[in-house]
């Protein structure tokens, strides 16, 4: 008996999953050997509390806490793609399109508030505001050429869709934390341009359901999160973006208690769109941004990133991405690479 409940424990601390559920001051007998204190409890101020700033929903708050986050995200995307080939704007044309994209950039304002009414149950609601430009050619001799010119600018900026809801801590012992993420996105955002990845919102109430993994050993911490996006109707136009889901781990390193550095991969993928918008129909679309059907795919990325804890409580933190591997549903714009800077306070 004693060498199964050794045995259970062992695999249980092996797999991240403690039986034990720590209180603070309380000494537990752990593996026959090892006693416990709350000196094995998760440790929220240091540094590395928090994942890479481009991690959403990562970790929960203690009961009574309230933290406001504000984060600026830019994207910037350069060419085309289909599947895993590039493709030159004479290509494009070739293929029929009379307007072909060339590059895109996208500017985000992030406004993240969150409260712990307990320590099992942290409530959450960000909201965001954008601005996106897509760079285009138009093919020699077409009548977009006459119109528009050679090359011309397309913006657009909008408050994008509001998500909330909340996350549910459901383990938390010997520096390992586990979370449910339960949000829910409202379509607060913008719809008005012709081109879909020019929207600012999605049109649609999306359900966010997610976990994520969080563990501390000395300088090095680390996590896991597994996100999805499942739309639940189709927009007034007549579509919906694909569902989607990410996977992301992280390592991070303190380099003391102020500093921590990161290095964390994600593997995403979106499926295409459901239906279309009702204003745009083929079989002859003006640009590949246009068609319904060039959208979605597989991305792997690389983020390097790094936190700052300043002794008032402020954090600052930023990270870079950059696409290593990109499985377009194309032709459609590929990613070049992306920037999050972030504040966050906790009161
Ligand atoms: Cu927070």
């Amino acid at each position: 008996m004693k060498l199964f409940s050794l045995f259970t424990t062992t695999l249980l601390t092996l797999t991240g999953i403690s039986p034990y559920n720590l209180q603070a001051g309380e000494p537990i007998e752990w593996s026959g050997k090892e006693v416990q204190t709350h000196d094995t409890l998760w440790d929220c101020h240091r540094v590395d509390s928090h994942a890479p700033i481009g991690v959403m929903g990562d970790h929960t708050h203690t009961a009574g806490e309230v933290m406001v986050s504000y984060r600026y995200m830019f994207m910037d995307m350069e060419g085309m793609r289909d599947g895993t080939t590039d493709l030159s704007s004479q290509q494009l044309f070739g293929r029929g399109f009379p307007v072909a994209p060339t590059s895109m950039t996208m500017d985000m304002h992030m406004l993240g508030f969150m409260f712990a009414p307990t320590d099992e149950v942290t409530l959450f609601a960000m909201s965001n505001y954008v601005f996106k430009d897509m760079d285009n050619v138009t093919a020699p001799g077409s009548p977009p050429r006459a119109a528009m010119g050679p090359q011309f600018l397309r913006g657009s900026q909008g408050w994008g869709d509001t998500s909330f809801g909340a996350l549910v801590k459901i383990h938390d012992a010997n520096h390992k934390r586990v979370h449910l993420n339960l949000g829910l996105s409202a379509p607060t955002g913008n719809l008005t341009t012709l081109a879909y990845p020019m929207h600012t919102g999605t049109g649609t109430w999306d359900l966010l359901p997610g976990i994520t993994y969080l563990w501390q050993d000395g300088a090095l911490s680390g996590g896991a999160q597994l996100m999805g996006r499942v739309h639940l109707d189709d927009n007034d136009l007549g579509f919906a973006y694909g569902d989607s889901v990410e996977t992301t781990g992280w390592l991070a390193y303190m380099l003391n208690e102020r500093f921590s550095i990161s290095g964390r991969l994600t593997l995403e993928h979106a499926g295409d769109i459901d239906g279309r918008d009702i204003r745009l129909s083929g079989p002859v679309f003006m640009a590949p941004p246009m068609d319904a059907a060039n959208h979605g795919g597989t991305w792997a990325e690389f983020g390097i990133g790094a936190n700052f804890y300043a002794k008032n409580g402020h954090r600052l933190a930023i990270e870079a991405v950059i696409p290593f591997y990109q499985d377009l549903n194309g032709p459609q714009m590929q990613r070049d690479w992306m920037l999050t800077v972030g504040w966050q306070k906790a009161f």
